[in-house]
């Protein structure tokens, strides 16, 4: 059983992820309008992903006797500068939600709720993962110089390990 608090912080992170997946689609939606495919697919992905996590904290929240709600999400931005400025954004995005999770544990820890403390341990590994994916894709985009982008959309798929 949930306590009220990591109840409502497990709620809370079910707006962030939510939210999280929106923004990817709106940032998807924007790549692939620019006919850069490739990295529109990589982005649709992530935001597939995101409404996995999601859904991972809906049903923990139910299966452990609390009420899993479903918030509503802010509006993403519909313009972007660019791709770099994308995925500085991404990654800016994924450590705000890794602080996020991190809170979120620590709550449980301090109720001393030992299956979430545990359950949770994998949405700390993942985002371990796609903060270093997103600083990858920065630092390839600033390796490559003006045809950064290009290449990105060409060979961007290749650098997904986990789908
Ligand atoms: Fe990108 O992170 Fe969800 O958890």
């Amino acid at each position: 059983m949930l306590t009220k608090k990591v109840e409502e912080f497990c709620n809370r992170q079910i707006e962030r992820e939510g939210y999280s997946s929106n923004l990817y689609l709106a940032m998807a939606s924007w790549a692939e309008a620019k006919g850069l495919s490739g990295i529109g697919a990589w982005l649709y992905a992530q935001s597939d992903e995101e409404r996995a996590h999601m859904l991972k904290f809906i049903k923990w929240v139910n299966e452990r006797g609390g009420n899993a709600l479903i918030p509503e999400f802010k509006k993403p931005p519909v313009k972007y500068k660019g791709i770099p400025e994308i995925f500085a954004e991404v990654l800016k995005h994924e450590q705000f939600i890794t602080a996020s999770i991190n809170e979120v544990l620590e709550v449980a820890i301090a109720e001393k709720d030992h299956a979430t403390t545990n359950w949770i341990q994998w949405f700390v590994k993942e985002q371990v993962e796609e903060e270093s994916s997103a600083q990858q894709i920065i630092d390839k985009l600033n390796l490559a110089g003006q045809n950064g982008v290009y290449f990105l959309d060409r060979d961007i798929m290749k650098l997904r390990d986990n789908d």
